[in-house]
C-alpha cells in the first residue's frame, strides 16, 4: 500500500521527568503554537487534536521500582496510558502523531504501535532520529535518566519489566532499528547495540555517504519486508545552531537540509505510519527557532514541498 492514510491523529505527552533538564513538558504546546496543525491541515489532512494526555486515572503499580532508572513511577504511568493510547489510534486507521515531552514517551507510544502492528501482521521498523542511541538499560546507564532507556526498552532488552503492568508489552526485534544521525553513546551501551547487531548510521558515516544513500537503505530494507515505519524524531539530531532548544545539545548534528531531505524522501516512501517528535525545550529555545523548525520538518514529512513553501523572496507584501 504506496498510499499512506490521510488522517492524523495529534496526542501531546507534556512529561519531562526522563530527561535530565526540566523544560520538555512546554513541548506540546510550543509545537502547537508553532502551527503544527495549521500546517498538517494546509496539505489537505483530516487532522484531529487529541489534545494532552494525563495520567490522573492510571492506577499506580506496587512493583519494586528498579534501581538505576529515576523517576521510575510517573514514567510508568505515562508509559502505561501512552501505550494504551497510542495502540488505541493506531487502530482507528489514522498516523498517530506524539507530541513530546520527553523521549521517555517513546516507551509508550511505540508500544502501542507495535502491539497494533503484531496484530495486523506487518513489520515495525523504527526510525531513530537522534545525537543519541538511548539503548541504555538500567543496568548499562550512567545517568539513570529513562529517556536514555527508550529504545533499548521497545527491543525488549531487559531491566524495566514491570513497567507496563497489565498493558501488553510489544517489542520490535533490535534489527528492525535504525537510529540514525548518533554521535553521542555510552561505552556499555555501544556493547549492547554491536551484540544486538542495531544498524547505526552514525555522522561520520552521514558525513561520508551523505543521508540520501544512508536513508534509501533503510527504505529499501523497510520495502522488502513489506513492513511499516514509525519515526521517533528527538531534536536533539539536528545540529544545535538549528536547534537550540534542546537539554542535551551534542555539536556536529544534521544540517536544516539533511533533515529537510530525510523527512522528503520519508514522505516520499509512503511507509510511516507514526511519529514521535520529542526532547523539544521550549524554556531553552531561542524565540521560537527550534519549535519552528520542528513543525517545517513535520511538514516535509507529510509533503511540503520545498518549492512550494514561502520565503521572503516570495512572499506576499501586506497592504499597507
Ligand atoms: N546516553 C545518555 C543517557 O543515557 C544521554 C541520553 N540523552 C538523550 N537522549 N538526550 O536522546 O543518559
Ligand atoms: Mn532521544
Ligand atoms: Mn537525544
Ligand atoms: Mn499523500
Amino acid at each position: 500500500d504506496p498510499t499512506p492514510p490521510h488522517r492524523i491523529a495529534v496526542l501531546g505527552a507534556p512529561i519531562d521527568l526522563g530527561a535530565s533538564v526540566r523544560g520538555t513538558l512546554m513541548g506540546p504546546a510550543a509545537l502547537r503554537t508553532a502551527g503544527l496543525i495549521t500546517v498538517l491541515e494546509s496539505l489537505g489532512l483530516d487532522v484531529t487534536d487529541y489534545g494532552d494526555v494525563g495520567f490522573a486515572d492510571i492506577a499506580e503499580l506496587g512493583d519494586e521500582p528498579p534501581a538505576n532508572a529515576k523517576h521510575y513511577r510517573q514514567i510508568q504511568r505515562w508509559s502505561r496510558v501512552l501505550a494504551r493510547r497510542s495502540h488505541e489510534l493506531a487502530q482507528t486507521g489514522a498516523i498517530p502523531v506524539f507530541l513530546g515531552g520527553d523521549h521517555s514517551l517513546s516507551m509508550g507510544s511505540v508500544n502501542g504501535i507495535a502491539r497494533h502492528c503484531r496484530e495486523i501482521g506487518r513489520d515495525l521498523f523504527v526510525l531513530w532520529l537522534d545525537a543519541h542511541a538511548d539503548y541504555n538499560t538500567p543496568e548499562t546507564t550512567i545517568t539513570a535518566n529513562m529517556h536514555g532507556m527508550s529504545a533499548a526498552f521497545l527491543c525488549g532488552e531487559p531491566g524495566l519489566d514491570g513497567l507496563l503492568g497489565d498493558e501488553r508489552r510489544a517489542s520490535i526485534p533490535p534489527v528492525q532499528l535504525e537510529l540514525f544521525g548518533i554521535r553521542s553513546i555510552d561505552k556499555a551501551e555501544k556493547e549492547l547495540l554491536r551484540r544486538r547487531s542495531v544498524s547505526i548510521a552514525d555522522m561520520r558515516a552521514i558525513d561520508e555517504f551523505g543521508v540520501g544513500v544512508l536513508m534509501r537503505r533503510v527504505l529499501d530494507k523497510v520495502r522488502a519486508r513489506n513492513g511499516v515505519l514509525h519515526v521517533s524524531f528527538d531534536v536533539d539530531f539536528l545540529d544545535p545552531e538549528v536547534a537550540p532548544g534542546v537539554g542535551t545539545t551534542v555539536p556536529g548534528g544534521a544540517t536544516y537540509r539533511e533533515a529537510h531531505l530525510i523527512m522528503e524522501m520519508l514522505h516520499d516512501s509512503g511507509l510511516v505510519r507514526s511519529v514521535d517528535i520529542v526532547e523539544l525545550n521550549p524554556f531553552l529555545d531561542e524565540r521560537g527557532k527550534t519549535a519552528r523548525v520542528a513543525v517545517e520538518l513535520i511538514a516535509s514529512l507529510f509533503g511540503q514541498q520545498i518549492t512550494d513553501r514561502p520565503t521572503p523572496t516570495n512572499a506576499i507584501v501586506p497592504d499597507q
